[in-house]
């Protein structure tokens, strides 16, 4: 925690005990983790936190694809949501289910569902963790089968995976965040227009869920201290640079957060880059609903395109998916949430 302050206190000390203060502080980053090449902000001081369960998280990967793509109008997504709320209460949170009927760039109405699920309703501060769990119902950067839908293991499936495994550890787990938890699973994310076309001027076919419950907050009046959103957060290799609307809504929160996952281990996944602005679900929670969200969010560096290759085709499915990646960001948000018991967040 100290650390992150350090760097404003220095400016005020000068000759030698800003050197004494400097020796104490490399002797420090020592004690705390073996990354002494890193800038001196980037070490934190954490709290015990539980171990996240890289394991179930895949399970619970597994166990979504296998209900069929979650496309909704089909009878997979009425089942795979059901089964989600189902596992909530399991985990002891309290479930709110907001139907909607939003209107595809294809002329659809769909028969959607935002679910959320709380945890402490009553703290007043608050955490939001957020995924997509729609998938998509083309797979129209693909060269194949472009008009069938895409099992989505990674883009969608892998951020509920990982927040049921959140909310599975903390029900199991003998010490509790102090905080509120609100885990919000938004629909209808992923029907936007298909790659070739021209995107409409006047409305964004993207995030219907978030654009509609940052519209028609489940609970009036409903605020959360900040948020933080996953999406495509399962792929072998994937690298998370900071995502540009990130930046500009919740810079803090996403530097600290970076942190936090350099400390643990995971700066190879958390890299110390800026990515692109992406329109996603944390964009609507941030400029409607005003809650500062991050978003944890696979995309490509040095590369002709943002997303990996598996985006938006066939080969979205469970071979691309791994562990050691769910491990890092599962375990960096529960990280997260039990640093909200310290004054660090
Ligand atoms: C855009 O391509 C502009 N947004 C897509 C965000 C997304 C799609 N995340 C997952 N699937
Ligand atoms: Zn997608």
């Amino acid at each position: 925690m100290h650390k992150l302050k350090r760097t404003a206190n220095l400016k005020k000390i000068s000759g030698y005990s800003l050197l004494l203060l400097l020796l104490i502080n490399i002797a420090g980053c020592r004690q705390n983790s073996g990354s002494t090449t890193q800038s001196e902000e980037t070490t934190v001081k954490l709290v015990n936190a539980p171990a996240f369960n890289a394991d179930s998280a895949y399970a619970f990967i597994e166990n979504q694809v296998k209900f069929g793509p979650r496309v909704p109008n089909t009878p997979a997504h009425v089942k795979a949501g059901d089964w989600m709320i189902k596992k909530l209460k399991e985990y002891g949170f309290e479930v709110t289910e907001q139907p909607f009927k939003p209107v595809t760039f294809d002329g659809k109405t769909l028969n959607a569902r935002n679910i959320i699920g709380s945890y402490n309703p009553a703290a007043a501060k608050r955490i939001l963790l957020a995924a997509h769990w729609d998938s998509r119902p083309f797979a129209d950067k693909d060269s194949t089968r472009k008009e069938q839908p895409i099992d989505g293991a990674n883009d969608g499936a892998s951020g509920v995976g990982v927040l049921l495994e959140i909310a599975r550890t903390i029900h199991t787990s003998a010490k509790k965040p102090e905080i509120g938890i609100d885990i919000i699973f938004f629909d209808a994310e992923d029907w936007g227009e298909k790659e070739d076309m021209q995107p409409a001027q006047d409305k964004v076919y993207w995030c219907l869920g978030s654009q509609y419950w940052a519209q028609n907050l489940h609970k009036p009046g409903y605020s959360a201290y900040f948020g933080i959103l996953l999406d495509m957060v399962g792929a072998k290799g994937a690298v998370f640079p900071k995502e540009g609307m990130s930046m500009q809504y919740a810079s803090s929160i996403n530097n600290q957060v970076w942190n936090i996952a350099r400390t643990l281990g995971y700066g190879q996944y958390f890299i110390e880059e800026e990515g692109a602005g992406i329109t996603d679900d944390h964009v609507y929670v941030n400029n409607l609903a005003r809650i500062p969200m991050i978003d944890i969010l696979h995309q490509e560096l040095n590369s002709s395109r943002t997303f990996g290759a598996y985006h938006h085709t066939h080969h979205d499915n469970m071979g691309v998916i791994d562990k050691n990646t769910l491990k890092a960001v599962g375990q960096t948000v529960i990280q997260v949430l039990y640093e909200s018991n310290s004054e660090m967040l």
